[in-house]
C-alpha cells in the first residue's frame, strides 16, 4: 500500500515533466496542409502541397514540392507554425528527392515568416538521394524566442519530399529516474 501512494506522488509531483513533449508534431495525414503551416513559392506557382503517395515516409501524406522549370522552380519554402522554444528542442524531420537528387536549407527565424525572415541557416544539404533521410537540429541556442522554422527546397532535379516534422522534444525520461530514486529511499 505504502507503495501505491509513494506511487501515486511521485506521478502526481512529476506530471508535468511527463507531458513535455513535440510541440509539433506533424505527418501530414490530415490530407491538407496543416492550420498555422505557411508556404512560400518561387516564381513558377507550384507550392509545398500535402499529397497522397507511396512515397510518405509514414502513413499515406507527406509535404511535397516539385518544379517543371529549373529557371523559375525552386525556391519553396515550407514553414512550421511558430514555436516557444525550450532548451533541449530539436528540429527534425525526414527527407528525400522524388528521383534523383536534391538541394535545401534549413533555417529559422525569429521575427516572422516571411522568406526574408529567416536569418538563421541551421543547415545546408545537397545531393540528398531518392531514400529518406532523417535530420536534426538542436535549437538550445534560441531557447526563450518564438521561432519559425523552414525548409527551402533549392530545385536540382525535379521534387522533394518531407514527412514527421518535429519541433520539441520526446517526453522526459527524467521522472522514470526519480521514481526508481524516491523508491529506493522507501524501500
Ligand atoms: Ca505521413
Ligand atoms: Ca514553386
Amino acid at each position: 500500500m505504502k507503495s501505491i501512494i509513494i506511487a501515486s506522488i511521485v506521478v502526481l509531483l512529476f506530471a508535468p515533466v511527463a507531458l513535455a513533449n513535440w510541440v509539433v508534431d506533424e505527418g501530414f495525414e490530415g490530407g491538407v496542409m496543416p492550420a498555422g503551416w505557411t508556404v512560400i513559392s518561387g516564381a513558377d506557382g507550384y507550392d509545398w502541397f500535402v499529397f497522397s503517395h507511396a512515397n510518405a515516409h509514414t502513413g499515406s501524406y507527406m509535404a511535397t514540392v516539385c518544379a517543371y522549370e529549373s529557371s523559375v522552380g525552386g525556391d519553396d519554402w515550407l514553414v512550421t507554425p511558430q514555436v516557444l522554444v525550450s532548451g533541449g528542442d530539436m528540429f527534425e524531420f525526414y527527407a528525400r528527392a522524388w528521383y534523383g537528387t536534391e538541394d535545401f536549407e534549413v533555417r529559422l527565424s525569429t521575427s516572422g515568416n516571411a522568406a526574408g525572415d529567416f536569418d538563421y541557416v541551421l543547415g545546408s544539404v545537397t545531393g540528398l538521394g531518392d531514400a529518406y533521410v532523417r535530420y536534426e537540429y538542436d535549437l538550445t541556442p534560441y531557447a526563450g524566442q518564438n521561432c519559425y522554422l523552414a525548409i527551402r527546397w533549392i530545385m536540382d532535379f525535379y521534387a522533394l519530399c518531407v514527412d514527421d516534422v518535429r519541433v520539441g522534444q520526446e517526453a522526459s525520461p527524467v521522472e522514470g529516474a526519480t521514481w526508481a530514486a524516491i523508491k529506493a529511499m522507501y524501500q
